[in-house]
C-alpha cells in the first residue's frame, strides 16, 4: 500500500465533487448528456433519478437511481438485465461491446482467455440463459475496481448457477448497480482513494493464516497463535506509520494505539473491534472496525490536527471464541471483567490459556491492569460489516445499529453407549448423535416459532466414530441469541428442558457448560444519533437495524456509551465465510462517515 498518497482528508466537511455540482446546476438535456452509458443501454433510469437533483453527494445520486430501478418492476429489470452482454461472449468477440463493457471485460482479462477458459465460460453462458433466461451479471471490475481473475469469475459464476431465479435476478441487478458505481467513478474523476487504500490493509493482513488453512488458502487467525502475533505486529506498525503517538501490545495481546487530544488532560473516544477470525472465515469482520479509525488518524496526523479529544484504537485480540472456550477475553480484560479461570482453558493441543499467554511474551500479572476507568473516556464506537444480507437488498453501504441481540453459547456432549451397528436393535439403542439430531430439528423449530431469534449447533462431533458403532458420545455447541434478554432466556430454558426431555427418553446422559452469555446492548442515543448524522451528511438514507452478530461493542456497553455503524457486505452479505466481501466505495463511506462522527464531536466540545 502506498503509506505516502495522502489518504482522503477524513475530517474535511464532505466536498462536493465538481462534477456533481455541475450535474445539479446543468439543464436537464446536458444532465442527461453526463449521466448517459451508466446503465448498460438503458439511460433512462439516470435519467429519471435527475428529478432528484440537486444531489448532496454521488451516495445519494446512486441511491435515487437504485430506487428507480427497484420501483421500476421486474419487466423494465428483465430488460436491463437483458441489454447487458454476456460475459467473452458473442459481442466481444464480435467487438460490438459498448466502451464501458469493453473496458470492463478487458481489465478483467476476459479478452485474453485461454481456449480452456474460453470454453468453460461459453458452456457457462449457456447453461445460466438456459436455466434463467438472461445473461449472468457480474461487477468484473470487482470489489476494489482492478478486475477480478478470471478464475474468480468463473468460480462464482459456478456458483450462482446454483441459485433460485427470483435471488439471481436480483444480484445481477446488486452487480449492475455496482458495475454503474465504477462507471460513475470514472465519469465524475472520482477514486475511493482512502478506501482503496484500507481494502489492501485487509489484503495485506489476510496473508497471515494458521497452520492447516494457510495451506489451503484459508484465513484462520485464532488467539496467539504465530499468525496471530504477525497481525498484532502488522497492526501496530499500521499505527505507527499513520501518525499514533502511542502504540502498544498488551498482557491479553491487543493492539492499542493512542492519539492525543488538544490538551494532556482531555478525554478519549474509544473505537476498535478485534482481528481474531473463525476458522476459514472472511477478511473484514472485526479488521474493518480496526482500520477505518486508523485511517482517520492518520488524515488527522498528516494535516497536523489535534481534536479536542483523543482517540484510543483497540484492535482486539481474542473476540470469536475459536481456540478457547471464553469468548471477547479481550474486551473483558479491558471492561475490568477478565474472569481468571479462563487462564486454566485448554485449547484442542491441551496448551492452557495461561501459557499461550506467557509464550506470547506477556504478563499474566498486568491482565488486572487493563481494566479502563471509563470516566477517561467520551464512550465507544465500532465500525462492522453487518455479516448478512438487509444493506445488500436495500443497496445501501452503511447501516445504524440500533441495538446488539443477546445471546447465549453451550459446549455439551450426550453420553449414550457404543455398540455394533449390524447387531443393534433400534429399539435398544442409547445414540448419542441422534439425540443431538433431534435436539437440532427442535431448535430450529422453537427459534423459527419466535420469527427474530436464532439458535445453532455450530459444533457437532462424534469422537472416535466409526461407520459401523452406534454412537456412545457426541460433543456439541448451543448458540441461542435474540433481540432481548427475556426472549433468548425463554427460548434457551425451552431448548434444555427439549434437551433434558430427549435424553431421559433416550436413556443417555447429559454433560452442558454454560461458556458465554451477553445481554443484549441497545445502543447509546447520543451515539446513535451522531451516526445517523453522519450517514445523512454522506446523503445516504438512514437505515436503522438490530445486529444479530456480536460484537465487542456489547461487552464495552457494560462500562460506557456505544453504538456501531454497519458496512454492507457484497453477496448477500455473508460471512464467517470466505465469500465474504465489501467493496472500497463502501469502505470510503464508513471512513467518511467516521470522520464526520469526528467533526461532530469536535464542534460538540468547543
Ligand atoms: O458470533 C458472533 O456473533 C461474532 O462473530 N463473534
Ligand atoms: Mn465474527
Ligand atoms: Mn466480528
Amino acid at each position: 500500500m502506498n503509506t505516502s498518497a495522502p489518504l482522503t482528508p477524513a475530517l474535511a466537511s464532505l466536498p462536493m465533487p465538481a462534477k456533481l455540482q455541475a450535474l445539479n446546476d446543468a439543464s436537464l438535456e446536458k444532465a442527461q448528456e453526463l449521466l448517459s452509458g451508466l446503465y448498460e443501454h438503458s439511460d433512462w433510469i439516470a435519467h429519471q433519478a435527475l428529478a432528484q437533483r440537486p444531489f448532496r453527494s454521488v451516495a445519494q445520486l446512486k441511491a435515487a437511481m437504485c430506487a428507480v430501478l427497484d420501483g421500476a418492476g421486474r419487466e423494465a429489470q428483465l430488460a436491463l438485465v437483458r441489454a447487458h452482454p454476456e460475459l467473452a461472449g458473442k459481442a466481444m468477440l464480435s467487438q460490438n461491446l459498448t466502451a464501458e463493457s469493453t473496458n470492463e471485460q478487458s481489465k478483467a482479462g476476459l479478452t485474453n482467455c485461454s481456449a480452456e477458459e474460453f470454453e468453460k465460460i461459453q458452456t457457462l453462458n449457456s447453461n445460466y440463459n438456459q436455466k434463467f433466461g438472461w445473461p449472468f451479471i457480474l461487477a468484473v471490475r470487482g470489489p476494489r475496481g482492478v478486475g477480478l481473475h478470471k478464475k474468480e469469475i468463473i468460480a462464482a459464476f459456478e456458483r450462482r448457477l446454483q441459485g433460485h431465479p427470483d435471488f439471481e435476478l436480483q444480484e445481477c441487478l446488486r452487480n449492475i448497480h455496482r458495475i454503474v458505481e465504477i462507471r460513475l467513478n470514472d465519469k465524475f474523476d472520482m477514486e475511493p482513494t482512502t478506501g482503496h487504500a484500507v481494502w489492501d490493509w485487509h489484503e495485506a493482513l489476510a496473508k497471515h493464516s494458521d497452520p492447516g488453512f494457510t495451506e489451503h488458502g484459508q484465513l484462520t487467525v485464532t488467539y496467539l497463535t504465530p499468525a496471530h502475533q504477525a497481525c498484532a505486529n502488522d497492526i501496530g506498525q499500521r499505527m505507527q506509520s499513520c501518525g499514533f503517538d502511542d502504540v502498544h501490545i498488551d498482557a491479553v495481546g491487543n493492539v492499542v494505539g493512542r492519539y492525543h487530544g488538544q490538551k494532556p488532560d482531555a478525554p478519549y473516544l474509544l473505537t476498535g473491534s478485534h482481528f481474531d477470525t473463525v476458522r476459514n472465515g472472511g477478511k473484514y469482520d472485526g479488521r474493518l472496525g480496526i482500520f477505518v479509525p486508523i485511517a482517520c488518524v492518520d488524515a488527522l496526523h498528516r494535516e497536523g490536527k489535534r481534536l479536542p479529544f483523543g482517540i484510543e484504537v483497540i484492535a482486539f485480540a481474542e473476540e470469536e471464541g475459536q481456540r478457547y472456550k471464553a469468548t471477547f477475553l479481550s474486551a473483558g480484560a479491558v471492561t475490568g471483567d477478565f474472569k481468571f479461570e479462563w487462564l486454566d482453558q485448554v485449547d484442542a493441543n491441551g496448551i492452557a490459556m495461561r501459557d499461550a499467554i506467557t509464550s506470547a511474551g506477556h504478563e499474566l500479572s498486568q491482565i488486572a491492569s487493563l481494566a479502563r476507568d471509563p470516566k477517561k473516556y467520551l464512550g465507544f464506537v465500532e465500525v462492522h460489516i453487518e455479516q448478512g444480507p438487509v444493506l445488500n437488498a436495500l443497496h445501501l453501504p452503511l447501516g445504524v445499529v440500533t441495538s446488539i441481540n443477546a445471546s447465549v453459547r453451550y459446549t455439551g456432549s450426550v453420553l449414550g453407549t457404543a455398540s455394533h451397528a449390524g447387531t443393534t436393535p433400534m429399539n435398544r439403542r442409547q445414540d448419542a448423535a441422534c439425540a443431538v439430531a433431534e435436539l437440532a430439528l427442535f431448535m430450529e423449530q422453537r427459534a423459527l416459532r419466535d420469527g427474530d431469534s436464532v439458535a445453532t449447533i455450530g459444533q457437532l462431533h462424534v469422537p472416535s466414530g466409526s461407520v459401523n458403532v452406534v454412537p456412545g458420545r457426541c460433543d456439541f455447541s448451543l448458540d441461542m441469541r435474540a433481540p432481548s434478554d427475556a426472549q433468548r432466556d425463554a427460548l434457551a430454558s425451552d431448548v434444555l428442558a427439549e434437551l433434558n426431555l430427549i435424553c431421559a427418553r433416550r436413556g443417555v446422559h447429559l454433560r452442558l457448560e454454560e461458556t458465554m452469555r451477553a445481554a443484549a446492548a441497545p445502543s447509546d442515543k447520543a451515539w446513535q444519533k451522531r451516526w445517523e448524522n453522519a450517514v445523512d451528511a454522506l446523503g445516504i438514507p438512514v437505515h436503522r437495524m438490530t445486529s444479530g452478530a456480536g460484537h465487542d461493542a456489547m461487552k464495552m456497553h457494560e462500562i460506557m456509551p456505544q453504538a456501531m455503524l454497519f458496512v454492507r457486505g457484497e453477496n448477500s452479505g455473508i460471512s464467517h465465510n470466505p465469500l465474504e466481501s465489501t467493496t472500497s466505495d463502501d469502505m470510503q463511506c464508513a471512513i467518511d462517515a467516521f470522520g464526520h462522527l469526528l467533526s461532530q464531536l469536535s464542534l460538540e466540545m468547543t
